[in-house]
């Protein structure tokens, strides 16, 4: 029998019981006090210079049946996207020994399901059981699934499943309405109880307020365990979608939504995730100092643009920070 919610919650010393006015006390600190915070807690967890390097490969593009407001890949909205079948094994094994000689260490395979059919599944643990071969980290994104799904996940030896909550449950039915919050919340539970590390986090810059990135980091940080990886996406604004418009952000704003995740997730790797292609090489710095600890590294994203690999590596340089 598993232990009563509060045992567990103290079991690993991390709290799990923020309160939205205690998270948006920390997102109201004057800038320099909330990136030293940042900065203090993210050392007493990690190598301060060292960040962890995935790299991602769309495995099936688009004509998704969901209707994310931000996503490129949803059949509702009109992008020009090339639509693609799932890829051949031998074409995604090749993608991640790319990957692995350029120095990444975790491959991250998505596809644009609500959530895979049983017969798409055993081709996918093909590709977790071959690039797992090649000596890599897996991922997947696949949308939600089932307990018996997650299960040949496992047994296939995935590493990390990514789903993300997006925003805060109060802010969720704008942006989508195939899908609930507590689908999520249900997928994220059957990775964690299947022994998968989860991946999980959402995007900045969708039209939110401040209380909804508190909302959105107040649920991630009050699972009964942290996620192990927080993604915090900046919006990529794509035409054809509802949120090609939206106004972006203040980038401060975004900084310090990486340092409330690291003050709430200690221990977690906070993934500064898409949207660096619009960012500075400056602006990724902060994103750093503020306790952001990991990055996709490659190209490409999914479907949209990344930074290049030389840019990347001279800011590693530039910075003296070293790839996981
Ligand atoms: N279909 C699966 C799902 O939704 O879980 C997996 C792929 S989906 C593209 C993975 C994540 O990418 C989304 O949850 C969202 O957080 C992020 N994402 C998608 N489009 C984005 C965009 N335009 N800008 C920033 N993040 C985006
Ligand atoms: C995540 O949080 N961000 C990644 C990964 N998980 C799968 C995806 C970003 C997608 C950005 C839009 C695109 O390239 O299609
Ligand atoms: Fe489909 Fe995932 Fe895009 Fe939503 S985010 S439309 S589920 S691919």
């Amino acid at each position: 029998m598993s232990a009563p919610l509060a045992e567990r919650q103290a079991a690993d010393g991390l709290r799990h019981d923020w309160s939205r006015e205690e998270i948006l006390e920390l997102f109201g600190l004057p800038f320099n006090d909330l990136l030293f915070r940042a900065q203090q807690v993210h050392r007493a967890g990690f190598d301060p210079n060292a960040v962890q390097i995935s790299t991602l490969l769309s495995i099936k593009t688009g004509a998704c049946p969901e209707d994310c407001a931000y996503c490129p890949q949803s059949a509702h909205y009109k992008t020009e996207l090339d639509v693609e079948r799932l890829l051949p094994v031998e074409e995604v094994v090749a993608a991640a020994r790319e990957a692995r000689a350029r120095g990444a260490s975790r491959f991250c395979m998505g596809a644009a399901w609500r959530s895979p059919r049983d017969r798409d599944l055993e081709p996918v643990l093909e590709m977790v059981r071959a690039v797992k071969a090649e000596g890599l980290e897996t991922c997947l994104t696949l949308g939600m699934l089932s307990e018996a799904q997650v299960a040949r996940l496992k047994a296939a030896g995935l590493d990390y499943y990514n789903h993300n909550l997006d925003t805060s449950p109060d802010f969720y039915g704008e942006i989508i309405s195939t899908r609930t919050y507590q689908d999520r919340l249900d997928t994220l539970r059957h990775v964690r109880e299947a022994g998968i590390n989860v991946c999980a986090g959402g995007i900045v810059g969708m039209g939110e307020s401040r209380a909804d990135r508190a909302g959105l980091l107040q649920a991630l940080a009050n699972l009964p365990r942290h996620p192990e990886s927080v993604p915090v996406n900046l919006l990529v604004r794509v035409e054809g979608t509802p949120l090609a418009e939206v106004e972006p952000p203040d980038p401060f704003e975004f900084v310090r939504t990486l340092a409330v995740a690291r003050l709430l997730m200690p221990k977690s790797y906070v993934r500064l995730s898409a949207g660096r292609e619009s960012m500075s090489d400056e602006l990724q710095a902060l994103c750093f100092l503020a306790g952001a600890n990991s990055i996709f590294y490659g190209e490409k994203l999914l479907t949209t643009g990344n930074p290049d690999t030389d840019q990347d590596r001279r800011l590693f340089e530039r910075l003296g920070l070293k790839p996981l």
